[in-house]
């Protein structure tokens, strides 16, 4: 299909959402003013009789129940248009699964490459699949017009495309626990050719790899590398400290080694930082490979 012929998901909303606006602020303005009209006209200082006794008018009757039934059911005839644009997703489009967690996003694409970042060629619709690996998120995308629960067990999906390149925000629309605003990430809008590349390339291992490891599992959502304060601990300057735990209900002091990272990225619960909640989930997809080149990263960070 060609992208100029597609309708987008903006294209099908913002009509729809400006009529119903417009339709809201001439009734808001209509009533308002026949209000003070008749407010001033038949104070009783100006009409100090009953003016008439009205019976009842069949015209005025039919006016009032036939305009604004018109109205109804045109609003909904052009909802319903709208959501049916919504749901139906482009033949050509490229799928990419998304995954929400408690607190980040990461995003899959067909050859196995993922990101914490949805990346999207310009001009080409996108079919979201959305997944959730724990509570209730919301994709929201809003310069798309495009927002969809993401409920963990449930197939759902949303598609959207991008006329132009450039970078717009991506929210998560339900409140999904302690680190919900940090839930935030970017849809990055390429040309063609520079999506090929970034789709083909390979993750270098290494530091580089091990951020994106953190981004991928979504540690960065609770905790900083720069020792700004989160929902947890910071990494900045962790390994290698002393740190002040509660094992088994009880304080202890311990040395962030790399038997503490590894016992601690396992089983979040087995011990707990001094002032921090317990909240930390298990991260089942997590590779032993995977969980080394984390603490190598975590040492790096010293
Ligand atoms: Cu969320």
């Amino acid at each position: 299909m060609d992208p100029k012929h597609l309708q987008s998901t903006t294209d099908a909303i913002d009509p729809i959402f400006m009529s119903l606006f417009g339709a809201c602020l001439a009734l808001l303005v209509g009533i308002t003013v026949v209000m003070l009209v008749f407010v001033v006209r038949y104070h009783k200082s100006r009409a100090p009789q009953p003016t008439s006794q009205v019976e009842g008018s069949f015209w005025l009757e039919v006016v009032w129940v036939v305009l604004p039934s018109m109205l109804v059911l045109a609003m909904f005839y052009y909802g319903w248009a709208g959501y049916v644009t919504l749901r139906t997703v482009p033949k050509n489009a490229l799928p990419v699964t998304a995954t929400a967690r408690m607190w980040s996003w990461d995003f899959t694409y067909a050859n196995g490459r993922t990101s914490p970042k949805l990346y999207v060629p310009v001009g080409k619709p996108v079919v979201v699949e959305l997944v959730s690996k724990d509570v209730i998120h919301g994709f929201y995308l809003p310069a798309f017009r495009v927002k969809r629960d993401v409920v963990p067990g449930m197939k759902n999906h949303v598609w959207f495309v991008a006329d132009k390149p450039g970078t717009h925000d991506l929210f998560c629309s339900q409140y999904c626990g302690t680190g919900h605003s940090a839930m935030i990430t970017t849809v990055e809008v390429l040309s063609e050719e520079a999506f090929e590349n970034w789709l083909n390339q390979t993750p270098v291992k290494g530091v580089r790899h091990g951020r994106e490891l953190m981004e991928k599992h979504g540690c960065l959502g609770c905790h900083s590398l720069d020792g700004a304060p989160a929902v947890g601990p910071t990494f900045k300057g962790l390994f290698g400290s002393r740190v002040r735990v509660l094992k088994d209900g009880k304080p202890l002091t311990v040395l962030a080694d790399e038997v503490y990272l590894r016992e601690s990225i396992r089983q979040p619960s087995a011990s707990i930082v001094e002032g921090f909640p317990a909240i930390m989930p298990v991260a089942p997809d997590l590779s032993d490979a995977d969980l080394e080149e984390l603490v190598e990263y975590l040492e790096d960070l010293k």
